[in-house]
């Protein structure tokens, strides 16, 4: 038996909010886990320190299996962001340590490597088309063989995704939410536009991508996906708000453009009949937010039967920490479709050593026993929590919409 001796919880705002568990166990070994939900960070950091580290002490680090199920059914009140969060960094954490004492990386007791390198996605943005355009170009420079593309929309004084920070973009960006405005006949034209320009200018061997972020109807959704088929987008991403998972169904109707949905899920069940009814192409819930590795992994099953692919979410809010084990798992799935990836502050990078490196286009997770991720403790305490909220988002008119 490999004892769990304690449990902590870090919180560190190298730039930005970072949650993360640390399990220690009577060998010496141990493992982290990231825990951060953008926003609502203190909720997990509660959720864990209050009700989950005690319950931990004791247990054998080994039974993954079977702590995930006594976190999950024994709370109870199932399901949810704080609980699937604070439940995916015990679970990453566990992970990390098996790995660890197997002398492995992560991806080997996964099922081991089915390809060499993981395809991923960098954010290109600008105020208008020329600048987004040209930030694709950098990108591309870069070796990136996928870019996610996001102009400002004419009329709009800010919009989202378009930012100031070129290589990052964190929208959490003050201790109280502040108030986009945002418009979806000035929007929808706009994005057929941007694609139509960035195809002239980097070519077809180049896999261009786009996020709605929740904002359109079914039908306006599939009038851009439509509009869009011309420039044969990866994906277009999170078209509607997908509580309504029904909505799916009349934007498949119309359009071949592939769909991603799900950096907002926190369970299969909030993606099982999206999946089962083949209602989109890629599934973006990632590790931290869909209670760890032991139930994306049943995610990932659910969806390879169904023709569906991982596209796991990779913003800078998901820490370095989630990335790694996003990476191991991204190596192994076997109906891995491509991941996220928006890249940390060097300061953030400080924070968490990391295995896991970028060439040509690719990330690869490294051959470090575990996740390959660890935490400078002693840096980590030099940054301490800011409170930063993520904002809210305002038709023309006043009228509160969706973020
Ligand atoms: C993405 C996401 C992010 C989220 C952010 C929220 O596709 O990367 O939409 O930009 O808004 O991660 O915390
Ligand atoms: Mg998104």
């Amino acid at each position: 038996m490999l004892k769990i001796t304690a449990a902590r919880v870090i919180v560190t705002c190298p730039g930005r909010n970072f949650v993360t568990l640390k399990i220690e166990t009577s060998d010496g070994v141990h493992g982290i886990g990231d825990a951060t939900l953008n926003g609502r960070e203190l909720s997990v950091v509660s959720y864990l320190e209050d009700h989950v580290c005690p319950l931990l002490i004791g247990r054998d680090a080994h039974r993954i299996e079977d702590i995930w199920q006594f976190l999950y059914k024994g709370a109870y009140w199932r399901r949810g962001p704080v609980t699937m969060s604070a439940i995916a960094a015990v679970d990453t954490a566990l992970w990390d340590i098996k790995a660890k004492v197997a002398g492995l990386p992560l991806y080997q007791l996964l099922g081991g490597a089915s390809r060499s390198g993981v395809m991923v996605y960098g954010h290109a943005n600008g105020a208008d088309i020329e600048e987004t355009v040209a930030e694709a170009v950098r990108y591309k420079d870069m070796g990136y063989k996928a870019i996610r593309l996001q102009t400002g929309v004419p009329g709009l004084s800010s919009t989202y995704g378009v930012s100031k920070d070129k290589l990052f973009y964190e929208p959490a960006d003050a201790a109280l939410p502040t108030e986009n405005v945002w418009s979806t006949s000035r929007y929808l034209p706009t994005v057929p536009r941007l694609f139509e320009a960035a195809r002239k200018v980097l070519g077809d061997d180049i896999h261009l991508l786009h996020d709605s972020h929740h904002r359109l109807t079914p039908i306006e959704a599939a009038r851009l996906g439509k509009d869009l088929e011309p420039y044969r987008p990866f994906w277009l991403e999170d078209v509607t708000p997908a509580e309504n998972q029904a909505s799916f169904r009349h934007i498949r109707n119309h359009t071949t453009t592939p769909l991603a949905v799900g950096e907002v899920f926190n369970t299969v069940w909030d993606c099982k009949q999206l999946i089962e009814e083949q209602l989109i192409d890629y599934i973006r819930t990632t590790i931290v937010h869909g209670g760890g590795i032991s139930h994306v992994r049943r995610i990932a099953h659910l969806a390879e039967l169904n023709n569906v692919r991982t596209g796991f979410h990779g913003a800078t809010d998901l820490s370095p920490v989630c990335m790694g084990a996003a990476l191991h798992f991204d190596l192994w799935a076997p109906n891995f479709g491509i991941q996220e990836y928006m890249r940390h502050t060097p300061e953030t990078d400080a924070v968490f050593p990391h295995a896991y490196t970028f060439a040509s286009g690719d990330l690869h997770p490294g051959e470090t026993p575990g996740h390959g991720v660890d935490i400078d403790e002693a840096l980590a305490a030099k940054y301490p929590y800011r409170p930063a909220q993520l904002p809210v988002n305002r038709l023309e008119d006043g009228t509160l919409f969706n973020w």
